[in-house]
Order: C-alpha cells, then structure tokens, then sequence
C-alpha cells in the first residue's frame, strides 16, 4: 500500500540550494523511493522572489515526478508550514558587503523567531525541523525555542556538508575511496572554528592517526582545508556551496530516519544534553546515531584528546557568544 503523502516546507525555495534541492526530493531520494511527497515552497514577500519560485515550480511540474502528489508556493509562513512533516529552514539574509558575523546573527535571527513560532501553531504535532540557514547552529536554538510545544530532540541544523567533507579530505590523502571513512565527527559550530575529528574517525578501519602518518597534515592543513571550504568554494566559483549542501541535506534527513549501522554515525547539529562538557542547551554538533524509529542519541564515551579538547571548546565558546547576541530572541 502506497503511504500517505509526507508535507516537507523549504524555505528560501527559490534560491541556490533550493533549485538544487528540490529535485531530489520530489524524486525520492530523501524520503525513499515509495514515500509520496506534498512540497510547501516558501519565499519572501518579494516580487523577484515569489516570480522565480514561479519558475521553480513550473519546472518541478516539468520533470512530472511520479512521488510528487502536490505542491504549494508561498510568502505566509503560517499557510507554509500548515500541517507539515519536516521543515527545511534553508532561507536566509546572506551576509552583506562590511557586515561582520554578529551583524548577521542580528539580522537572521528575527526569521527564525517568527518561523519557529508559524511552526509550533501550524505543522504537525511531530514536525521535524532542520536549519540550514546560516548561522545554522544559532538560528535553530532560536526556531527550537520559540516552538516550546514541540519536543527540542525535533530540531537539528546541518554539519552534513563538513563532514563529507572530511571524508573526501581524509580519504585523499589516505590514498582510499571516501566510502571507507566512517565515524567522522564535526564538533561545536557550523563555522570557521569546527572540529572536525580525525582521532575518532575510521579510515579502512584505522584511527586517523594511524592511518594518516603526517601529523602535521593533520592537525593544521586537513583542519583549516574543512573548516575553510566554504570560502574556497566561493572564491573559486563565485558563489556558495549548492549542490553540494542540497546533498549533504538529503544525507542528513534521510540518516535522522534510517537506523545507523551500529559501528558509525553521522554528524548532527543538535540541543546538547551536557554530553562532552557542552553546556545543556546549545545546538552543537555531536557524534549521533539514529535507531531508525525517529529517535536518535549522541554516541557516549569517544575518547576525547587533549588536542580535540581545546578545539571542541573553542567552538563551544563560540555558540555561547552567539547566543548571548540573541538572548532576546529565546523568549
Ligand atoms: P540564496 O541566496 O541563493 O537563496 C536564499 C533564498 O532564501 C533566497 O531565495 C531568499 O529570497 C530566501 N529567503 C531569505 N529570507 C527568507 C525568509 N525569511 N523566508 C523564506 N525565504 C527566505 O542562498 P543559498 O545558497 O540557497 O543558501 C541558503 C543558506 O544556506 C544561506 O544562509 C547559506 O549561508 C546557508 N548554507 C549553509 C550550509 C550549511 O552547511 N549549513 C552550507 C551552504 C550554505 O552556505
């Protein structure tokens, strides 16, 4: 029997990692090839915005995706997030010309009041909700806090896209396929200061350290290759990462739903339980395993060297001074 159709909003539909995005959901690849998809596209108020939605919608309707039951576009986050089952918070402010980090922490953060509010009123009692909307960690406490009746574990943001990152650098220099990495954790923050953990991570089943024998490699050039890609991708292409976060996307939903295979795990921006000695409350990135019946853990007692320590807190210190920037916000 056919399941019942799945409601999934994105919001920002109309921009980079939308028109990259959409596509692949319509067709299957995040929810499975049987689940029937109802897409909500939301966009700003915005003549130019809501017109190229127009055109991304005529475009889904073009590709005449068997799983695609319907599709709503909007600029009413209320109408958007009626009754949905998954809200991807991809749209965003992206940071303007002078405009430092805190500025944008500012400016974004009221978004994420607001949709986090249209959220708890409107979309299923079980919505799952995940940010990618930059600052990705930052903006999801927010949406988390102003959606009090829904439960905090229903909300991530995405550190996907740096740990296939990770895989592709570590598998690079290990001279293997990126499929034989596994266990790479990603830290702390969505930004430049993620740890990204070779120690702990598996490389044809070897810890980093003993599969890659340059240590200064390691611990300097593969940790700023990961946590600057953003920026290199932008000075090469001109424009942010697209496709290659629309993907991280997909992995990222389609891991929270499946279970993890028992010796790996995904990283997951979630609210932190205390675990690691990240204070309760913030939205890091930890090491999570999923048990395929919607719930998921963090993955408990990795060894955590001095070398991680130092860097795992200077992310952490990190969130703590974006969050003071928007205390307001958490009502
Ligand atoms: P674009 O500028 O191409 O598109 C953003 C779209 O969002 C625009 O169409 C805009 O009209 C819309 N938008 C803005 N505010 C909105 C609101 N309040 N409601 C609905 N729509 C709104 O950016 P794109 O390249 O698609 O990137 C989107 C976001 O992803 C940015 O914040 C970007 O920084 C972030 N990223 C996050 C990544 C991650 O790993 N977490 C990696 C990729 C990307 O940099």
């Amino acid at each position: 029997m056919t399941p019942a159709p799945l409601r999934v909003a994105v919001t920002g539909a109309a921009g980079q990692i939308g028109y990259a995005l959409l596509p692949r959901i319509a067709s299957g690849q995040m929810f499975g090839p049987d689940q029937p998809v109802i897409l909500h596209l939301i966009e700003i108020p915005n003549e130019k915005a809501m017109a190229a939605l127009g055109g991304v919608a005529m475009e889904l309707e073009d590709c005449a995706f068997p799983l695609l039951q319907d599709m709503l576009c909007t600029s009413d986050i209320n109408a958007g997030f009626k009754d949905v089952d998954w809200a991807l918070l991809v749209g965003s402010k992206p940071r303007g010309p002078g405009m430092e980090r805190n500025d944008l922490i500012k400016e974004n953060g009221p978004i994420f009041v607001g949709q986090g509010k249209a959220i708890n009123d409107h979309a299923s009692s079980d919505c799952r909700t995940v940010v990618v909307g930059n600052p990705c960690n930052t903006n999801c406490l927010i949406a988390m806090h102003n959606a009090p009746d829904l439960p905090d574990a229903n909300f991530s943001a995405m550190t996907r896209l740096d740990e296939n990152r990770a895989k592709a650098q570590l598998a690079a220099k290990a001279g293997t396929h990126h499929t034989a990495v596994a266990n790479m954790t990603i830290w702390g923050n969505h930004s430049a200061t993620q740890f990204p953990d070779f120690e702990n991570a598996r490389i044809d089943g070897r810890p980093g350290r003993e599969a890659i024998a340059d240590v200064v490699w390691l611990e300097t050039p593969f940790i700023k290759t990961v946590q600057q890609r953003g920026a290199a991708i932008i000075k090469a292409r001109g424009l942010s990462s697209a496709f290659s976060a629309a993907n991280a996307l997909i992995d990222h939903v389609r891991d929270l739903r499946e279970k993890t295979p028992d010796a790996d795990w995904h990283s997951v921006a979630v609210c932190s339980d205390g675990s690691y000695g990240v204070p309760s409350g913030l939205i890091s990135s930890f090491p999570v395993r999923a048990d395929g019946k919607g719930g998921w853990a963090i993955v408990p007692d990795l060894p955590v060297s001095d070398f991680a320590r130092e860097r795992i807190d200077a992310s952490v210190a990190e969130l703590q001074q974006e969050r003071s920037v928007i205390q307001e916000l958490l009502g």
